[in-house]
Order: C-alpha cells, then structure tokens, then sequence
C-alpha cells in the first residue's frame, strides 16, 4: 500500500507538469484527490489493513494528499495565466475596451438627512441613546403622563401585538423613561433617533412608518429659555443663521409647557406658498420642559432636576430639503426616486 501510494504520487506530478488547461486539471484532481479519487478510496480502505500498517499507511496518505493539495493549487495559477495570455494572443479579450462602471449603492435620502442631524447634535454635546422599537404600554404611554383610557391617548394612533400590553412604539419620547433610568442622577444630553409606528391613513405627510429624533437634557437650573437657545441654534445650523424661528404654545402630556417650533419657510423664504399652506412658516418639531411626573418616573427628584425635549420628524425635514411632494416614495423602494440621491 505504501509502495502503492508513492507511485500514484510520483505519477500524479509527472502528468501534472504536462497539463495546461483547467478541465484536464480539474478531472485529475478528482481523480486522485477528489471525494472518489484514489487517495480518499485508499484511507477509507485502512480500515481492511493489519492493524500494525495502519498507522504508517495513513500518514502517508495525508503527507500525500496535502503535497498534491498544494501541487493542483500551484498548477491553478499557471494555468489561469497561461489561459489568459492565450486568450490575449487570439485576441478574445480587447483590453481596449473601457470597463464596465460597478453600480454604486447610495444613501436613502432619510439616511442622509439623520446624519446631517447627527452631526449638529453631536457638535452640540448630544450623544446618541438607541431605545427599541417594540415597546410596553406602560413606557410608551403610563410612564409618559398618558394613563390608560386618557384622551390623550388618541393623538397616537397605535399597533398593539397580540401579547398584552406589547406595542409598536408610536414616538420616540419612551426612550426619555429607559435613558433617564439608565443615568440618573446624572445629567444627560441624548438624541435619541428612531422608526415609529402609527396605525394612520396613509397620505403625502403621514406613513405608518417614519423615523422621529428625540432630544432630552436633563440636569439642574435648565430653563425653558435653554430650551429656546438650544432649538435655535440647531435652527440656525440646520437652515442658516438668516432663517427666523417662531415658538408656539402646544400641548403634549409629557412635557408643561409645551411648545411647537416652526422655520421661515424654506422654500418661500416666508413669503407664502402651497409647502408652508401660504402662512410662511414651517412646523419643525414638538418640545417641552420635561413634565415633573416623567421626571419622577424617570428616576430623578423634580423639585432638584429639569429639563428639556424635542422630536423632530427627519422623513418631513427631508422633504423639505430636497423637494419631496409625497412621503410614500420613502419606503415604495422605486429606483427611480432612490438613484436621485
Ligand atoms: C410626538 O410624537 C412627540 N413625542 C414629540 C415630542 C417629543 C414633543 C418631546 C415634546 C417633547 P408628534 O405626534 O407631533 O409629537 O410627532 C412629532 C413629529 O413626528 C411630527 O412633527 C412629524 O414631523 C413626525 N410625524 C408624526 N407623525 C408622522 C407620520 N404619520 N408620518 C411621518 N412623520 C410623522
């Protein structure tokens, strides 16, 4: 057997060196390395040998299957190059002809805009919190200010699973609870981005998906005129320091007072037009001093603790930004509308 497995070696190499195409190269590699070749059919006949030969025949057996392992992958590279530089001599490859350009993948204009966002906030010391998307009622809404059977639950309209008590989250602002949780009693300064869910007609304004950014500080003496500074300086960062910003009172459960944020509008420059409804002005978020009872629940003491949130709407500023008519096109995944960014 010995003998046997030497032969077959030295006749392997010797009918190697002659070949010079890839099918003959990969027949003989079949048949003396491959699943059925010789060596596999001598290791699985080991077994019928004296127990004694055994061990001498099946070291040899590797010994020669990894040689010719390496021979087969040496050979290969001949090959490839010989194949090439025949087939440059016929002339079946024109290394003349311009090469074909790799398709590129881009960033989805929601993408884009995040990040432009992250990056103002970031410059601005937030740093970012990912909360999750599958939430409890408790957080999403309880934790919030918002009990069960409250009117208030009605501005979000929600996807509820069929394990009680599990929802979609519909906003951002659960992330505020599970950040002031996993910080207090220390300060924070987060965005907290993310998708949300909303069971909604869907229209040109309004998905059942759509990302939202959350911004929460919280610490000691922070005022509603930090609030005010701190959404006009992303204002101004975000749109140009010539850009008004107007505050209106708003309600929302979880923040008193609550205000909404509105730009000169973008693309009218405040003069009025169809985008900003002919009023000149742009709704760009919701905000707040954080309500003392989300505080609580957070885990820090209102009567030492405030602070401030936002949510912004990236899918809604991103229309703005670029021109976008209809927010269906974020999710409708046609080409068309992707390869334009
Ligand atoms: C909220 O969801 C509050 N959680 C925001 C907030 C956070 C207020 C912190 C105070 C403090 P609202 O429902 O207005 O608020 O949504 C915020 C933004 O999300 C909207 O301005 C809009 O830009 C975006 N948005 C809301 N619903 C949709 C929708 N169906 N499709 C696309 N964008 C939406």
């Amino acid at each position: 057997m010995l003998e046997k497995l030497k032969t077959l070696k030295a006749e392997t190499l010797i009918e190697l060196e002659e070949i010079t195409d890839a099918e003959s190269l990969r027949q003989l590699k079949n048949a003396v390395i491959g699943k059925k070749g010789e060596i596999t059919t001598i290791k699985r006949s080991i077994g019928q040998l004296a127990p004694e030969d055994r061990p001498a025949v099946g070291q040899l057996a590797n010994e020669i299957a990894q040689e010719l392992e390496s021979a087969f992958a040496e050979r290969e590279e001949l090959v490839k190059a010989h194949e090439m530089a025949q087939s440059l001599e016929e002339g079946e490859i024109d290394v003349t002809l311009p090469g074909r350009p790799v398709a590129r993948g881009r960033l989805h204009p929601t993408t884009r805009m995040l990040r432009d966002i992250y990056d103002i906030w970031a410059d601005m010391g937030f740093q970012v919190y990912r909360s999750r998307d599958v939430e409890d009622d408790d957080t999403n809404f309880t934790l919030l200010n918002i009990p069960p059977h409250h009117p208030a639950r009605d501005m979000w309209d929600t996807f509820y699973t069929t394990d009680e008590g599990v929802i979609l989250r519909t906003h951002t602002s659960p992330g505020q609870i599970r950040a002031m949780r996993d910080y207090a009693p220390e300060p924070i300064r987060v965005i907290l981005p993310g998708m949300c869910y909303r069971y909604e007609q869907i229209s040109a304004r309004s998905e059942v998906q759509f990302n939202q950014l959350e911004g929460l500080a919280i610490g000691k003496n922070i005022r509603m005129t930090d609030l005010k500074g701190t959404i006009a300086e992303f204002a101004r960062r975000m749109y140009g320091a010539e850009r008004k910003v107007r505050y209106r009172c708003s309600h929302f459960p979880f923040t008193e007072p609550s205000m909404e944020v509105d730009v000169e509008c973008v693309l009218c420059d405040g003069e009025g037009c169809g985008v900003c409804k002919y009023t000149g002005w742009l709704e760009i978020c919701g905000s707040g001093m954080v309500h003392p009872v989300v505080l609580k629940n957070g885990g820090y003491d209102p009567a030492v603790y405030s602070g401030f949130a936002f949510g912004f709407g990236p899918e809604r500023m991103a229309m703005l930004r670029y021109g976008i008519q209809d927010i269906r096109y974020f999710w409708g995944n046609d080409l068309r509308f992707l390869e334009q960014f």
